[in-house]
């Protein structure tokens, strides 16, 4: 058979959320929202966790179809979402690949819950895996997944895109059983990671721990196992994001935010409620601005929307309060009876209000302090009104900045940077803030999240071709 666009793509990651349809859900996570964009195109299935618990694992598939897009869903045990997701997945690989090593916990337990869901994903996704698929696993929740298809007999080209950042190759190093886990990365054809540092450090290490080598077209090789590793930048639904610019919600919410500003100009924050996310930072720079410009008091407020998420991870409960007494420190430092310096909600909000919410901002602040890419970013300047584009404030350390780069890229650890970047922000002239905008929309239009898929698809489609 002709490969291309014949091919049927199974999308694998560790939660499948059904789209919710216009608007959009609560708070879907990035990954979600990219995923239900790309599958929507494509006859496909996306496969995963339901996000329900049973007593007995049985395997049973639950498929279903909504707006274009068909998933497949099974239930894990309380035991499994315990070691593999809280464990594993969100206690050990995603502090240390944010670089937290402080909040990283090693656990058996965790390792062991993690092999063990793979395994059982493998086992249940195999049925219905048909030969002239492509199968697209993602993320770090499911790094040794296509090892376990490929023991069961899978010879399908199979890929893996890592959305969070890969960490550099000495970081790893501490990791228990590291070399085993990057090992099981040689079964698949493609490996994709967000930016080139990310590449880079994968290198890194497969040279360095592995004696491996790097051929010209990326191809990596150790021993006799081969395979290609790219850089492949995700992008948000542009086109579909714009038109939720314009929807009725959105203007409405536009209007309505414009009125409760009063005249004040907003600066915004929306992110999940993560330490990755370098808010804690935010509010501290934002603090050092209202302590050195005065004259802003009653002119600026800060939206912070942060809806909570792995509320069941202590280190998550921890930020949560953190952020609680540090919002109200500043409030109550500086509030007065007709003007409160920060907005801080923790609740998510439909997709297009949101992006009403966005174009109301004069400024958008994204402040990670390691972040895979942050969609955010691409969300904030897609909102925004071409004739009177706000300033996109950008870490250089979100896979973003590579392709932003002219955002006002800042260190998110240094309370100085974010507050010269705030002030110079509100006060740049017009033609500036429109040259800006338009750079980073140039890109934000280009590598879109179908033009992301194609790369991706493309080059597991083009693994093998040179090679017959
Ligand atoms: C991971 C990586 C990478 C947030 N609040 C609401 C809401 N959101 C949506 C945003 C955006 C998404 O969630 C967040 O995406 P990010 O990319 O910023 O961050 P992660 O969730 O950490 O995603 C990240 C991504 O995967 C994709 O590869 O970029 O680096 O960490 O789309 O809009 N959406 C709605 N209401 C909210 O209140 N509707």
């Amino acid at each position: 058979m002709e490969c291309g666009a014949m091919s049927r793509l199974i999308i694998i990651s560790n939660r499948v959320q059904p789209p919710t349809g216009e608007g959009g859900g609560g708070n879907q996570g990035g990954l979600a929202v990219a995923l239900s964009a790309a599958l929507r195109e494509s006859s496909g299935i996306w496969f995963g966790w339901s996000g329900e618990t049973t007593d007995q694992f049985t395997g049973h598939i639950n498929l279903q179809r909504a707006f274009g897009v068909t998933t497949a869903t099974i239930d894990l045990e309380e035991q499994d979402v315990d070691e593999y997701y809280n464990g594993y997945a969100n206690r050990t690989l995603w502090p240390l690949f944010h670089y937290r090593m402080d909040l990283a916990e090693f656990e058996s337990g965790f390792a062991e819950g993690y092999e063990r869901v793979n395994q059982r994903f493998a086992e249940t996704l195999e049925p219905l895996i048909e030969s002239d698929d492509l199968v697209w696993v993602h993320d770090y929740h499911m790094v040794p997944l296509g090892q376990y298809l490929r023991d069961r007999g899978i010879t399908n080209r199979i890929g893996f895109f890592l959305h969070i950042p890969w960490p550099p190759y000495r970081l790893l190093l501490s990791l228990p059983n590291h070399r085993q886990l990057v090992e099981t990365l040689f079964a698949y054809d493609v490996v994709g990671f967000q930016t080139r540092d990310s590449l880079d450090s994968f290198r890194d290490y497969v040279r360095q721990e592995m004696g491996g080598s790097v051929a010209e077209d990326g191809r990596i090789t150790v021993g006799d196992r081969s395979m290609m590793a790219i850089h492949c930048p995700i992008g948000i639904d542009t086109a579909n994001f714009l038109e939720a610019t314009q929807s009725t919600a959105a203007r409405y919410a536009y209007y309505r935010m414009r009125q409760s500003s009063s005249g004040r100009e907003m600066i915004i924050g929306v992110d999940r409620l993560d330490y990755s996310k370098g808010l804690e930072e935010r509010f501290l720079g934002y603090e050092r601005l209202l302590q050195q410009r005065e004259d802003l008091h009653g002119e600026v407020f800060l939206l912070q929307i942060a809806p909570p998420s792995r509320g069941d991870v202590q280190s998550y409960q921890e930020i949560r309060a953190s952020l609680d007494a540090l919002s109200g420190r500043i409030n109550g430092a500086y509030a007065d009876v007709e003007w409160v310096p920060i907005r801080y909600v923790n609740r998510g909000y439909p997709r297009d209000r949101l992006a009403g919410i966005y174009r109301a901002a004069k400024v958008g602040l994204v402040t990670p302090l390691r972040d895979g890419m942050n969609l955010v970013a691409k969300e904030y300047v897609a909102a925004q009104d071409p004739e009177d584009p706000g300033i996109l404030i950008l870490s250089q350390f979100a896979g973003a900045a590579e392709q932003l780069t002219q955002a006002l890229l800042i260190n998110p650890y240094s309370p100085e940077d974010i507050a010269d970047a705030i002030a110079r922000a509100l006060e740049m002239p017009l033609d500036e803030r429109k040259a800006r905008w338009r750079a980073c929309m140039d890109n934000i239009e280009a590598e879109d999240v179908l033009w992301w898929r194609k790369r991706f698809t493309d080059a597991l489609e083009g693994v093998g071709q040179s090679v017959e």
